[in-house]
């Protein structure tokens, strides 16, 4: 149902991949990049990188999200693939300060402020410069409540620690389920345009 879920079909001047669109809350050095070295990209030739480098606050994100059109109440599967990489190397050093999360907007919004709950993938961070990575994956079912939904993922720099940079890296995303519009038959009656007032 995504547009783009591998990441494969280029980015934009700032680093986001096309048809995602991106979103921070921080102040300080960030932003969003296509990773291309084979041993951090777990699909094809290229993932989304999004960064935060440098930040004195605390609960800082950075995301992408992508709205689509789904059918009510069907399920759909979930799958997103990555990993995390820190300054701290291990969630035991950053005290789990580095987390990635999705939520959804069931109307198909763009605010990710919006959202109301966020599911944490599971995934811990790993250091930033060993010669190879765990390449993790989540995998989850939702339902949506309306014709279109919006998928945020983002990453969580959860400290304010000085220096302490957080890589996260997003790819194979992808949402699977019943297409809209596809199973329509052709000979179905006209749904009243040609109806006139008598
Ligand atoms: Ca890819």
């Amino acid at each position: 149902m995504l547009n783009n879920g591998n990441f494969e079909a280029g980015f934009d001047e700032t680093g986001i991949a096309h048809h995602w669109k991106g979103f921070t809350n921080v102040d300080g050095r960030y932003g969003w990049s296509d990773e291309t070295w084979p041993g951090l990209v777990p699909e094809g030739q290229h993932a989304q990188v999004m960064q935060i480098s440098y930040t004195l606050d605390q609960n800082t994100y950075i995301g992408i999200y992508q709205t689509v059109s789904v059918m009510k109440r069907k399920p759909y599967d979930l799958e997103i693939h990555g990993l995390i990489r820190s300054t701290a190397g291990s969630p035991q050093k950053s005290s789990w300060g580095y987390r990635v999360q999705w939520g959804i907007d069931p109307k198909g919004g763009k605010n990710w402020k919006a959202v109301e709950e966020w599911t944490d993938v599971g995934w811990d961070d790993q250091p930033l410069n060993v010669d190879s990575y765990t390449h993790e994956e989540y995998k989850t079912t939702l339902i949506p409540t309306g014709r279109s939904l919006t998928l945020f993922i983002r990453g969580w720099r959860k400290w304010p620690t000085e220096n302490h940079e957080g890589d996260f890296v997003i790819d194979n995303v992808r949402l699977t389920g019943p297409k809209v519009g596809g199973t329509v038959p052709s000979n179905l009656p006209g749904t009243g345009v040609d109806w006139t007032w008598p």
